[in-house]
């Protein structure tokens, strides 16, 4: 049997020829049997320029449907996409090409000079919704394209996350991977043909990749195709759509809006959130603005969608829910014991969703998963004990130190590392802070070398040149010293406490 995700999606396509697909507000629509076409058009261009199966295929390209049938070729010719931030600039750039390898490199027009300079063997093909280099080779090729067989643990995707190391790693996700979560979230939150999606994430990271599109396309309905989250718009499309999906920003700035309205979202079905914290005040003011009470799910970018709230039944403020189906959740305390409901340990998971390791890691990928085969999340939390909720899964913070700003993960370290590399700079410490938009925003608390006048501009201005521009600070406080623990670990909680008021 074929284990190529493409080929669960094409009994959709099959039956679904001439079916809408992606609905472009204000523009076309694209429909199944086109996205099939392109799809494999671009598959034949990949192979042409000397793709063979197994061989990454590396993207930075802005949302439009064009990506998703370069997405969707690059699972049929059995390559491995490795979808990245549009905001990540050159030096992130390079590792992950020097990492990952590429054959080819997909990019936007105005990057191709860039990316030539760090190409090193692979192609580099220009992408964007006018067309771009790899459609004008993929323009005669046949719109029919053999599916390659792949086995269940071929690689699909490589997706990078940073980690506490400072180093990003390549999360290794297989046909397999993704077609077992996709599977379950087509069923756990009832997604049927008559759908509509409306699709305002970004295209390079799992939730709006993998989370929505496969849902999607799993089911063979169709997705309102947002080039990117806006709230005005977002209220205006919600009564031509029956489905949300969101992080918690998105919430918070549709709340903004008078005309989210009980009417406006009448048609809705289901509004999901997840990749950072919903607030219970966001929920509650969201239920009572609309009468949504909008579904809260947990997930990762190594496992996919880990535990949902349900579909049916009681949806609880700050919980997460249950385990999807097939997957086994446990919390456990630092021996590896499990803990009793309401009290609070490691979230470790294990099933067909979680991902195989990191890229050329074997090391990294040992220490993360334990003797018995779970995945060491990095998250706590604790089964709910009270009876709001019972056996529902409850976060209530991380081991790792990591901050999320608007759905988007920030590893302190990797910011941390640049900052104590500049001129002047003794020491610094990266953390995260409330903020009503973003969740937490990035802030980074600097001292100084005696007689070195650095100031807050100065520090933004040459992080913006480094990394992408959601991993900057948004402010920088400067200190004499910072407050360390009797190990000579910094303490983040005392900072976090000080500049939070500020
Ligand atoms: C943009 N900026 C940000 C963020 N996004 N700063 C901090 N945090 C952010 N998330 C900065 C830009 O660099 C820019 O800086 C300025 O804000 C304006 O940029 P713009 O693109 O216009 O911002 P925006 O449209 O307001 O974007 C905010 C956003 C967006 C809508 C919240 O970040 C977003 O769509 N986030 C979703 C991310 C996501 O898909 N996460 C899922 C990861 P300047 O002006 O200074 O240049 S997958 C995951 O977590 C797991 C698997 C899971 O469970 O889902
Ligand atoms: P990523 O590395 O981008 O895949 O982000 C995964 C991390 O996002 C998880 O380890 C959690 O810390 C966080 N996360 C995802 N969903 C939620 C949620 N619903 N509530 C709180 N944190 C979440």
């Amino acid at each position: 049997m074929n284990a190529n995700l493409y080929t669960l999606f094409e009994d959709h396509f099959e039956a679904r020829v001439s079916a809408p697909c992606v609905l472009i507000p204000k523009g076309r629509v694209v429909h199944y049997d086109e996205l099939a076409a392109l799809s494999a058009r671009i598959a034949h261009a990949l192979v042409r320029v000397g793709c063979r199966q197994g061989d990454r295929v590396a993207a930075q390209v802005d949302k439009h449907w064009h990506a998703l049938a370069l997405y969707l070729a690059c699972l049929r010719a059995g390559l491995v996409y490795l979808p990245l931030n549009v905001g990540y600039q050159k030096a992130e750039l390079a590792y992950f090409f020097a990492d990952a390898t590429p054959r080819v490199i997909v990019c936007r027009p105005e990057a191709l000079g860039l990316m030539a300079t760090l190409a090193c063997t692979a192609v580099v093909l220009t992408l964007d919704s006018q067309g771009g280099e790899l459609l004008d080779r993929a323009a005669d090729a046949p719109e029919i394209f053999d599916t390659v067989v792949s086995r269940p643990d071929d690689l699909a995707a490589i997706v990078y996350t940073s980690g506490t190391t400072g180093r990003s790693k390549g999360a290794m996700l297989s046909h397999r991977n993704l077609a077992a979560n996709a599977l379950a979230l087509v069923e756990h939150w009832g997604f049927t043909r008559g759908d509509v999606l409306l699709h305002a994430l970004p295209i390079y990271h799992v939730h709006g990749l993998f989370v929505a599109t496969h849902c999607t396309l799993l089911s063979g309905c169709r997705m309102l195709w947002l080039a990117k989250f806006d709230a005005k718009e977002t209220t205006s499309l919600l009564p031509s759509a029956t489905v949300m999906m969101g992080v918690p920003t998105y919430y918070t700035r549709l709340l903004a809006e008078p005309s989210l309205t009980r009417e406006a979202s009448r048609s809705i079905r289901l509004f999901v959130s997840g990749s950072a914290p919903l607030l219970p005040e966001t929920f509650d003011a969201f239920r009572a603005r609309t009468g949504h009470a909008i579904l809260e799910r947990y997930g990762m970018t190594e496992t996919g969608m880990i535990t949902s709230n349900p579909l049916e039944g009681p949806r609880v403020a700050g919980t997460v829910g249950k385990p999807l189906s097939g997957e086994a959740v446990r919390v456990v305390d630092a021996t590896g014991a499990p803990c009793p409901p309401g009290t609070i340990g490691h979230i470790e998971v294990k099933g067909p969703n979680v991902f195989s390791g990191y890229w050329r890691m074997p090391d990294k990928t040992r220490e993360e998963f334990s003797a018995d085969g779970y995945f060491k999340t990095g998250d706590m939390g604790e089964w709910v004990a009270s009876d709001e909720g019972y056996g529902y899964l409850r976060l209530v913070g991380r081991a790792k130190d990591l901050i999320i700003t608007g759905g988007l993960n920030v590893y302190p370290l990797e910011v941390e590392e640049r900052i104590d590399s500049m001129d002047g700079v003794v020491e610094s410490a990266v953390i995260g802070l409330p903020d009503h938009d973003l969740g937490e925003a990035v802030a980074a608390v600097v001292v100084p070398a005696p007689g070195h006048a650095l100031t807050e501009r100065a520090i933004i201005g040459a992080l913006r040149d480094e990394i992408a521009t959601f991993k900057v600070p948004k402010r920088v406080f400067f200190a004499d010293d910072l407050p360390r623990n009797a190990m000579g670990k910094v303490q983040k909680n005392v900072l976090r406490s000080k500049y939070s008021t500020l």
